[in-house]
């Protein structure tokens, strides 16, 4: 197979005429290195979906139910089954302590197809979409959710190691303590996706919370950072989003090591390699959005949110 880097779509497939003239107007599309930021009516989906269907893609995800937080993973998986990446192939891994308790989804029973894609003849209808598939990893757990949290980076680098090399092969790794609204898929691939945070995409950069003290590996000086990323949701190719893991987990242990612990421990680590590494996509709060928040004018789509959680009750310490 020859290595090509640009899309290929069906000379058949027909859509609306794209401008450069007009779009979105109320949010900034771009970042200042050229980089897509993905907003619902800045791509079509069927169109991309086309495209992708034809690259033989996989899509890994990596969900963390440690203890208690066992408890949102039928609602992940359930919503994952409707709205991420539906007709492509999927790969779920989670990662818990509670085995016992994973929750019997029904997987790759039916996916739905919703009115819209009927309307509009899609041609996924004609072809059985691939099953889903799930696996679960035992792992230790913890009595600090912090460690819990900041682990993720080293078993992700580890299952990323063992899984066989695909070079159209992409990752996401999400937090369990949230649920998919709307449509998650081919729009979000990229070789690096970052999610910027919905707590603060309207602030200015002094305001994000960044690790501050510059004995960390983590440390971001004033002045420095684009977007306050989220540690929620990030991805990218497997080999891309490999390096941004164990590049994590080595700058966290060695902060360990020297007795510090990051502000918000991989997601600041994160933000400080993403300030270097520019990620290839961002992605807007659609992407991540919190329950308790109330939907703002430019967000018109939640495809995916962070539910309201009692951190006194769910957490181990
Ligand atoms: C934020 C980030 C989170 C992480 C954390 C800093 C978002 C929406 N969330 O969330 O990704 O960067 O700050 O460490 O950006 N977990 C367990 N069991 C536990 C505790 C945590 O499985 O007892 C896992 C679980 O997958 C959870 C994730 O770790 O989704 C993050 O923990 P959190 O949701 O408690 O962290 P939070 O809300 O402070």
């Amino acid at each position: 197979e020859s290595h090509k880097f640009h899309l290929m779509a069906s000379d058949q497939l027909l859509y609306e005429q794209p401008s450069i003239l007009r779009g979105r107007s109320d949010v900034v599309t771009v970042t200042p290195w050229l980089a897509p930021v993905v907003w619902e009516g800045t791509f079509d989906p069927r169109l991309l979906d086309s495209v992708y269907r034809l690259e033989n893609i996989t899509v890994t995800a990596t969900v963390f139910a440690v203890g208690k937080y066992v408890m949102f993973l039928k609602s992940f998986l359930e919503t994952a089954e409707r709205h991420f990446f539906v007709g492509f192939k999927v790969h779920i891994y989670v990662f818990t302590d509670r085995a016992d308790e994973v929750p019997r989804v029904r997987m790759a029973a039916g996916r739905q197809v919703t009115r819209e894609e009927r309307k509009r003849g899609d041609a996924r209808r004609s072809v059985p979409p691939p099953k889903p598939t799930l696996t679960v990893r035992s792992v230790a757990g913890s009595e600090r959710w912090q460690e819990i949290s900041a682990r993720r980076m080293e078993l992700i680098q580890s299952l990323l190691e063992e899984l066989p090399p695909a070079p159209r092969g992409y990752v996401f790794c999400l937090d369990v303590d949230s649920r998919f609204h709307g449509r998650w898929g081919s729009e979000s691939l990229g070789a690096l996706v970052a999610v910027t945070h919905p707590g603060y995409y309207r602030d200015p950069r002094s305001r994000f919370p960044y690790e501050r003290r510059p004995a960390s590996r983590a440390y971001l000086a004033p002045g420095q950072g684009d977007f306050y990323y989220c540690g929620g949701a990030f991805g990218g190719l497997l080999q891309e989003v490999h390096q941004l893991a164990k590049t994590c987990r080595h700058n966290f242990e060695a902060d360990t090591q020297d007795g510090i612990e990051a502000a918000w421990q991989e997601e600041s680590h994160l933000n400080r390699y993403m300030w270097i590494n520019k990620p290839t996509k961002v992605l807007s709060p659609e992407y991540l959005w919190q329950d308790f928040k109330p939907q703002t004018p430019e967000v018109h789509i939640i495809r995916f949110s962070g539910v309201v959680k009692n951190y006194a009750e769910i957490r181990p310490n």
